[in-house]
């Protein structure tokens, strides 16, 4: 370690424009934070080519989240920006990894059955073998916590029963990290149905507010947005959609969700969703400004991309390094 402060590291696929729940989930809480830790925010890039996709969309996708990382308020001063496919250590120790990993922990993944599910025949092997690669990401950069959404926690639990099984086997090679999951905001549920989680991947558009929809298109959105028959909004288990748009409103307006369903208990949902469109129009705008900024920036982005996997190498060069040896390769002379 090269200073005294904790590590986190996270990422975020470019598998599509990144939404409120991306934003909720997981950034806000690396930008709340980012300052008492040694940070490393990646770009994975090489998650997204496991589902099909388009390589033209995938180069934009992939500048665009870092650019948002940025224009959320991820700070170069505390954090490492990169792309996972420009620091080559991620794919070694995942190759190093996956020969370590009993097929059965792949197969009973969550995210692999529902996702093999939609992508039905021919599933690639990449979507399978997935958890090594994020177990590689995670344990390349020794950290003490990985801040994500509720969704991740499944693949950060291998990830340390991946690190555990080796370390016993190969010797101490690996830290244990920590899934950092903060209650507000881990599950934000789609717009279209309050059961589902908001996602990149669900086909339809109105099921999320992407980051950078104009307000026209928030406000369409919202309009739209499944409702309930009851009069008045209520945080309840069984108004997935009521306790959803509530718990919306209270994270980007920074008040309580229970001071948010008191304020709205007898409202009808109009009045409460021209409310929260307001809201999320507000909210968004200072983030959407300032990435128009800096993509504007001609260089700017490249050279942010270029020193953040030159010092993600270093780091992670260590790591496999460690773990080669341990597994007895022979090191290169
Ligand atoms: N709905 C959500 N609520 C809270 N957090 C969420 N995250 C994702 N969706 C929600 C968190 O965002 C981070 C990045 O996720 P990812 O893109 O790597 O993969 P994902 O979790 O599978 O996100 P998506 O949007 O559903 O992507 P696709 O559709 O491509 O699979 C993670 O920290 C995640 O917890």
């Amino acid at each position: 370690m090269t200073n005294a402060k904790l590590r986190t590291f996270s990422g975020i696929q470019p598998t599509g424009q990144l939404h409120l729940g991306n934003y909720l989930g997981a950034i806000r809480n690396w930008v709340q934070t980012q300052a008492k830790y040694d940070n490393y925010f990646c770009v994975v890039d090489l998650h997204a080519i496991t589902a099909p996709h388009d390589p033209a969309e995938l180069r934009a996708a992939t500048r665009a989240v870092a650019a948002l990382y940025l224009a959320c308020g991820v700070d170069l001063d505390y954090a490492t920006v990169f792309v996972q496919s420009h620091v080559p250590a991620h794919s070694q120790l995942a190759w190093l990894l996956m020969t370590q990993t009993p097929l059965n922990w792949l197969e009973s993944m969550t995210q692999y059955k529902e996702k093999s599910l939609r992508q039905g025949e021919n599933v690639g092997a990449g979507l399978l073998n997935y958890p090594a690669l994020m177990a590689a990401d995670i344990l390349l950069y020794q950290p003490h916590g990985v801040p994500v959404g509720a969704d991740q926690k499944e693949h950060i639990e291998v990830t340390r029963d991946l690190a555990r099984r080796f370390n016993d086997r190969y010797g101490p090679t690996f830290r244990l990290p920590e899934p950092w999951i903060q209650p507000e905001g881990a599950r934000v549920m789609s717009l279209t149905d309050g059961t589902k989680k908001m996602s990149k991947s669900d086909p339809s558009d109105l099921s999320r507010i992407s980051l950078l929809d104009t307000p026209k298109e928030i406000e369409k959105k919202i309009k739209r947005a499944k409702t309930d028959p009851q009069l008045g909004l209520s945080l309840d288990l069984d108004r997935p959609e009521s306790t959803n748009l509530l718990t919306i409103y209270a994270l980007l307006t920074h008040q309580e969700p229970s001071q948010v369903a008191a304020e709205f208990a007898t409202s009808g949902y109009g009045p409460f969703k021209a409310r929260l469109s307001e809201a999320a129009i507000n909210f968004l705008a200072p983030m959407q400004t300032r990435y128009r900024e800096l993509t504007q920036e001609v260089g700017y982005l490249e050279t942010v991309l270029k020193t953040g996997a030159e010092r993600a190498r270093v780091v992670a060069h260590q790591t496999l390094t460690i773990a080669s040896h341990n597994l007895g390769l022979l090191p290169p002379t």
